[in-house]
């Protein structure tokens, strides 16, 4: 694949809380690291996603009395799983990974900041229609093509993608700069549902 100037490395929630020692580690998460510095070289346009969530964020567990972590319960814009705290605004856990190399993206997006509402994807909240304002920015700066990294394959990076292909992107997802929390078969939905999407799946070898 021949990458352009119509074309933006996504790099999705690269933070301390989802690597290894972190509130919601992802198994071998900083492993991601290498892959995406040695990527980040080949792009002109570069966005990164931060995960920021309020104290009082209705996706904590801490926030639903009597729940356990991992559980789902139905909010009024449907299914949402109960997460450990993490990134919490202002917290070490919700820095980036500071072996990421942060200095050539244009714009860092936060996400998850509404206590009401859950956010996994950089394009719209867990309601599936509040945007973030990403598409806009994106095609105002004539982007085609998104190519997505990140954590966690099977959330984040899932959602982003499948909302990079409704608004109308070319989606690309590298496996290899990815990790997942996997629980319950969720790496093998998220594959699954990404090519039923059109999404293509790529090891970075291949960019
Ligand atoms: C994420 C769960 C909760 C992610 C963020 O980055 O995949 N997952 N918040
Ligand atoms: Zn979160």
């Amino acid at each position: 694949m021949t990458i352009s100037d119509t074309d933006l490395l996504l790099i999705i929630d690269v933070q301390n809380d989802f690597c290894p020692g972190g509130a919601l580690a992802v198994e071998d998460g900083d492993s991601v690291l290498p892959v995406i510095n040695r990527l980040i070289g080949k792009f002109k346009n570069i966005v990164i996603t931060q995960d920021w969530h309020p104290i009082d964020h209705s996706s904590f567990t801490s926030n639903h009395e009597g729940q356990s972590p991992f559980s789902v319960v139905t909010m009024p814009y449907g299914e949402q799983t109960l997460w450990p705290d993490h990134c919490i605004q202002g917290t070490h856990g919700a820095e980036f990974h500071k072996d990421l190399i942060t200095y050539p993206a244009s714009l860092i997006i936060r996400k998850g900041m509404n206590p009401a509402i859950d956010s996994y994807s950089a394009f719209f909240e867990n309601d599936r229609s509040t945007g973030t304002g990403l598409g806009g920015y994106l095609r105002e700066r004539n982007i085609k093509r998104i190519i997505c990294t990140g954590l966690a394959f099977d959330f984040c990076v899932f959602y982003s993608a499948e909302d990079s292909v409704k608004e109308q992107f070319e989606t690309v997802v590298v496996t290899d700069a990815c990790r997942a929390i996997d629980m319950d078969g969720t790496a093998q939905q998220a594959t699954d549902a990404m090519k039923s999407a059109g999404i293509t799946l790529l090891g970075s070898d291949e960019l």
